[in-house]
This record gives structure tokens, sequence and C-alpha cells, in this order.
């Protein structure tokens, strides 16, 4: 049976069982943030109404519940992406806020004038300023890591950058969020430390589509946001190896992280809590826990299931309407179906679309070095998750048509 005739996870979310303006929600925009099953809404309700209090402070119920709930989502965040350790499970507001973490921490330290970093044509803003404020504190380089046409990493010339000496760090995307492109991440780590670099990966898009095991990767960093996995905005992840993380300074000082603190010296906390200062977002933590049970009930085997079937139907049914182009064919490529027709702003389609009850991204999705690769200001982005189906698809396909007709 057509897991996207008959969508079954569908009915978990809220937001699509209501009307907006009278129309059925169509939510194409996953990329941006993925709509949260009731058991995840039910959780950070749970805590404000029930469960308040702070976390690893308290030594009353409340707080030790709450310490409890918090800290079982770092066993369940371990155990989703493999590490070997719990500690190596730091809790961020978000991506952003690991790779300035890494970036402010390991660079700032352990690079120095002249190192290279490389990123690749494929970033997300967030995975570039951040190594590019480190980078002009110490001296260090950025080179790029070219792409072909299809929105794919050219691993040659990744082997050649490499080769020139100097690199000492790389930074690279799972997921790309404006094409879809799957990167060959456990490849990319191999030749990264064979040519004594470590490698940083940037999950936002990843943690959702694939089945993350940061061991069988061998990245030395990994790191995505909670909202992009079910599960509430405010926290994510960075994960790292636990003898990287252990000789990392601190990135910010606090409450919580440290161990004794004079006006001399303070020495400070162990990990993981050594990079988590001051309260953190408790309600959302526990809540991610919720989302990782969510993403577990689900399997990947069915997510896979359901992602694919839609991103063949939806980019046959698209491919179909005279004129449309699909920015990003990479053979292995997610959900993420970047287009734009010649002579149509992004943005204009996606207002008349939005008419229609449908929600997409334009603009240059935070990647201005990689819309300017592709010689266009901006895309339209329909990104699909497992509750879309393919009604959705057929109405994305109807607006368009629509669109297509108002300009002709
Ligand atoms: N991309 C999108 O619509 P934060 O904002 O910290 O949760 O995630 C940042 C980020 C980093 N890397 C990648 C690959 C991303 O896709 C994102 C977020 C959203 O594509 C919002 S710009």
């Amino acid at each position: 049976m057509s897991l996207i005739e008959n969508n079954p996870y569908r009915h978990e979310f809220p937001v699509l069982g209501q009307l907006i303006n009278g129309k059925k929600v169509v939510y194409l925009d996953s990329g941006a943030t993925t709509l949260k099953p009731q058991e995840v809404i039910n959780e950070i309700t749970r805590y404000y109404q029930l469960e308040t209090s702070n976390v690893h402070r308290g030594l009353y119920w409340l707080s030790e519940n709450a310490t409890t709930k918090f800290e079982k989502t770092r066993d369940k965040v371990a155990a989703l992406i493999n590490a070997s350790d719990r500690k190596e499970i730091i809790f961020t507001k978000g991506t952003t806020d690991a790779v300035n973490l890494v970036a402010q921490s390991y660079v700032r330290s352990f690079l120095k004038k002249g190192d290279v970093i490389l990123l690749s044509q494929l970033e997300h803003h967030s995975n570039i300023v951040p190594w590019q404020l480190a980078a002009e504190q110490i001296g260090a380089t950025i080179k790029v890591i070219p792409i072909n046409e299809a929105g794919e990493i050219l691993l040659t010339e990744y082997k050649n950058l490499l080769a020139l000496g100097d690199v000492k760090f790389v930074s690279v995307n799972h997921i790309s969020n404006a094409l879809g492109t799957i990167n060959p991440i456990r490849e990319m780590a191999q030749l990264a430390h064979a040519h004594g670099a470590l490698i940083f990966v940037d999950g936002a898009q990843g943690i959702a589509h694939e089945k993350v095991n940061v061991q069988n990767l061998d990245c030395d960093f990994y790191a995505f946001s909670g909202h992009k996995m079910f599960g509430p905005t405010g926290v994510g992840v960075l994960y790292g190896k636990m003898d990287l993380l252990n000789k990392m300074p601190p990135y910010q000082g606090g409450g919580d992280m440290i161990d004794v603190v004079t006006f001399e010296k303070t020495t400070y906390n162990d990990l993981p809590h050594k990079f988590e200062a001051g309260t953190p977002a408790i309600a959302e933590v526990i809540a991610l826990g919720s989302a990782v049970d969510f993403i577990n009930r689900i399997g990947f085997e069915n997510i896979h299931k359901i992602e694919t079937e839609l991103l063949e139907y939806a980019t046959n049914k698209l491919l179909s309407i005279p004129g449309l182009r699909i920015y990003g064919t990479a053979k292995n490529k997610t959900s993420v179906i970047s287009f734009g027709f010649d002579g149509i702003h992004p943005h204009d389609i996606a207002t008349l679309i939005d008419k229609e009850g449908i929600s997409i991204r334009t603009g240059h999705h935070c990647a201005q070095p990689l819309m300017k690769f592709l010689n266009v200001p901006a895309t339209c982005r329909a990104s699909l998750s497992i509750y879309n189906n393919k009604e959705d698809i057929d109405l994305l396909y109807k607006a368009l048509i629509k669109v297509k007709s108002f300009f002709e």
C-alpha cells in the first residue's frame, strides 16, 4: 500500500488538522522547521503545568524529577546517534550555537595563523560565518570545496585541497538545506583524518532524514537542532569526541559550568556541563527526548519509505510542468526540491500559492554562496516530511499551474 496515499502519521500533527482561511494546511517547509507531534506538545505542557523547576540545583522532588528527565534526553540522544558516551552530548540552543561553540573554543584555541579551514559551496550561513569569525581572529584561511551542477561535492577537488597541506579543519553539512544533497560524510571524514584534519558535520538537515551513527561516520563533531527533528525550538545538540571536548576550553561562563569559583581563579565542571552555562532550555530538552522517542517509534526504515515515495512523486509531477526547473539533482538526495520558473520571481510564486494554503520557502535559504553558484537570486523550496501525502503534492502542482497561467 502506498504510504503517501494513506499516510499513517499525519493525524499525529495537530497543525495539519485545521483549516487556515478555509483551506487545508499544505505544509511543505519542514526544512525550515518540522511540525510537532502531539506527544512533544504534551511534554512541553506537562513541564509547565505540573513539573516546573530548575535542573541540577534542587534537592526536592520537582527539581530531581526535572533533572532526571533532562538527563534522560541526553541518554536518548546518545543512543540515537550512537555516541560512545553520554558526556559527548552537549545541549546547545541549536545548530548555529553548536557551530559557534566549536569555532570559538576549538578553532580559536588549536588552529593558528596560516592554517586552512575547508567549507563546501553548499553551506548554510551558520556553517560559514562562525568559522570566518574565528579565522579572522587567529589569521586562518577559509577555502571552498567546489560542487558540480547537480549540487554534489567534487571529491577529487576535496582531495586536491587536502593535499595542499595546512588544512586543519573541515566543516560540511550532512544534507544541503537548499538542494537536498546527501554528502558522503564517512568518506570525507576518512580523507580529512588521513591528512591530519578534523571534520565537523552540520547535521541540521541530516538528523531527521538519515540514521546518524557518529562512530560509523567517524566525524569529530556533529551538530543539529531539535526543531528540525519534530522537537521544540531553542534546543540543539553538539556531539563531540570525548578527547576533543575534554581539551577544549569553555565557550561561555556562568552557573552550572564551574567547579570552584574564586576571584583569583575558576575551575570548571566536567563534561558535559563544562559547555552548558546558565539555566538551560529545560522544557525543550525534555520534549526533545519525546521527539527522539517519536523518531524511534516511526523508525528510519519507514521515514525513508515515505520520503523516497514523496520525492519521486513530487519530482515527476513538478517536472511535468512546462518551464519548471529543478535545482539540485544529486544521485544521493533527500526529500527537498528547489525549483523555479524563468521570468517569475520565487517570492511571487510563494505569495500566490499561499492563497491556496500552501507553505513553501523562497529566498536564498541562508545559502547565498550557493545561490551565486546557481546564478539565481533565490529559489522556491518544497521540503517534505513524514506527514506529507500525495494530495499535498497534487495541490502544489495545481497551484503552480495556476501561477504559471497567471503570468502568461
Ligand atoms: N535552515 C532552512 O530553512 P538553526 O537555525 O541553528 O536551527 O539551524 C541553522 C542551520 C544550519 N545548517 C543547515 C544546513 C540548516 O538548514 C540550518 C537551518 C533553515 O533551511 C532555516 S534558515
